[in-house]
């Protein structure tokens, strides 16, 4: 893509748009970012693009055509909405997400992962099962680094390994990993994408381009994925957990197989995988099918396998204070994934929910909760939404609080020895912080300081 000398206006001044502000203007393109938060808010940002030579909108209404644009990028959490995209797609100027730009640049083939859930998870294993195999690896999109932050180092790496999400895939068209996975489909992200069918299009996304080289993996499990496999040109890899499946990566009784080729391959035990539930399960088999596409050797899959140990913010043990185990799943974003921390648990549980709901039902949580919470402690934008669901269940234990401080607090007063401290939001994070990582590490300091 020629960038060289055009007008080029990056949309969102977060990680996203200040790294692909970054690098445009190295590749000497005249560089607009556009945020529609205040000049007041974004002061520090501000100096810091304008050395770069990139110049700031931020915080006023924007004339598209007055800039005489050749290109427009949006970053993942900007709407395809908004009245300055939809001016710039009338004015047939074409408009990219960053992972489409990142993927332009780069000479090295991607593995792509996304699912509504387990995604940060498996592109982290994946990550770690390519390094181990002795692979140069990026690891990056929405798991935190934007993959245009590591451009300059692309055709170095044997392969990218990129988290993608329904935001980032909204609007590609030539993104083609060479390996696609897509973990499972459940209602996320409503608020913006309005249906599931659209959002599944999102998601869609991510295989539309590949060809008969190409892989894609899909959990036969889950009808919704599974169903993506007719509209694929690439190669299809299933896996399954509860299904001995012809062709694949199955789970038969404790054993794990995979059968690509002609004869079934003993690949280990479940047991041997040290991430645990079955969520993990499937990411694991996912990851496994993932490696085995591009040859990596089945013991270095089985090693990482065995020593791999999760990731930050997903199901992590915190701390046990007086034989109550602390647990931080901020990640738990929406109802699916926090009905998958529940599942995880067979001691007592007292929960800590509420957010931003982005469109999500709670009746299915709610079920979920009446079986396995003792104690449910809600706060945030959507804790009376939840309080709702719950009651309609029949389910009384709950607390409302005004804080996230004193949901920490009011969970430590009601837990006693032997239960499980869980926070798993359900929600998105965003009406009392800035992402899940920031909410993780305050519930983490809280924790840790309730010991003293
Ligand atoms: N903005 C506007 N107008 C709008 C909306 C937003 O100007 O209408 C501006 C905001 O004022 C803000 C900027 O856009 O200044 C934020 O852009 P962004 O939301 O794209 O945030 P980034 O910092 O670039 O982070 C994004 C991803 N965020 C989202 O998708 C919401 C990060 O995923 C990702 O890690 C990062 O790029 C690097 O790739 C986070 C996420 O929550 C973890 N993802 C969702 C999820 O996992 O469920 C999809």
């Amino acid at each position: 893509m020629e960038v060289a000398r055009q007008n080029i206006l990056i949309i969102g001044a977060g990680k996203s748009g200040i790294a692909t502000s970054k690098f445009l203007a190295e590749k000497s393109s005249n560089v607009f970012l556009y945020d529609a938060k205040s000049k007041e808010e974004l002061k520090e940002i501000e100096k810091e693009i304008t050395s770069h030579g990139v110049k700031a909108i931020f915080g006023i209404s924007l004339d598209v055509e007055s800039l005489n644009l050749d290109l427009v990028v949006v970053s993942p959490g900007v709407p395809l909405t908004i009245p300055v995209i939809v001016q710039a797609k009338d004015l047939r100027i074409p408009v990219i997400s960053e992972i489409e730009l990142a993927f332009s640049y780069s000479n090295s083939p991607f593995i792509a992962i996304t699912g509504t859930n387990g995604k940060t998870t498996t592109t982290a294993l994946c990550g770690q099962i390519f390094q181990d195999a002795q692979k140069k690896v990026l690891v990056g999109g929405n798991i935190g680094n934007p993959l245009i932050s590591e451009v300059t180092d692309y055709g170095q790496e044997d392969f990218v390994i990129a988290e993608t999400s329904s935001f980032q895939l909204e609007s590609v068209q030539d993104f083609k990993p060479q390996v696609s996975v897509i973990l499972n489909l459940t209602p996320d992200h409503l608020d913006r994408h309005k249906t599931m069918e659209e959002y599944i299009r999102c998601k869609a996304n991510i295989f539309k381009a590949q060809d008969e080289n190409d892989f894609l993996i899909l959990n036969y499990d889950d009808l919704l994925v599974r169903k993506l496999a007719k509209d694929a040109k690439s190669k299809v890899i299933f896996f399954s957990r509860n299904i001995k499946l012809e062709k694949g990566i199955y789970l038969e009784k404790e054993d794990i197989y995979a059968n690509l080729d002609s004869w079934p391959i003993y690949i280990c035990k479940k047991s041997d995988i040290r991430i645990k539930g079955n969520h993990n399960l499937e990411n694991a088999m996912a990851a496994i099918a993932a490696a085995l596409s591009v040859g990596i050797e089945i013991p270095v899959i089985v090693k990482t396998l065995k020593d791999f140990p999760g990731v930050n913010h997903r199901l992590e043990p915190v701390i046990e204070i007086q034989g109550v185990t602390y647990i931080n799943d901020s990640k738990g974003t929406n109802p699916d994934a926090s009905i998958k921390a529940l599942e995880a648990f067979n001691q007592p549980i007292i929960l800590i929910a509420g957010g931003r709901n982005k469109g999500s039902d709670f009746s299915e949580f709610a079920n979920k909760i009446k079986c396995k919470v003792k104690e449910i402690v809600l706060v945030g934008e959507a804790k009376e939404e939840i309080k709702n669901a719950v009651i309609n269940v029949h389910f009384n234990n709950y607390h409302l609080v005004d804080t996230f401080k004193e949901a920490v607090y009011q969970a430590f007063k009601l837990a006693s020895k032997g239960d499980v401290v869980l926070l798993s939001p359900a929600c998105a994070s965003w009406d009392m912080f800035n992402s899940y990582e920031e909410r993780g590490d305050y519930f983490k300091e809280l924790v840790i300081a309730l010991r003293r």
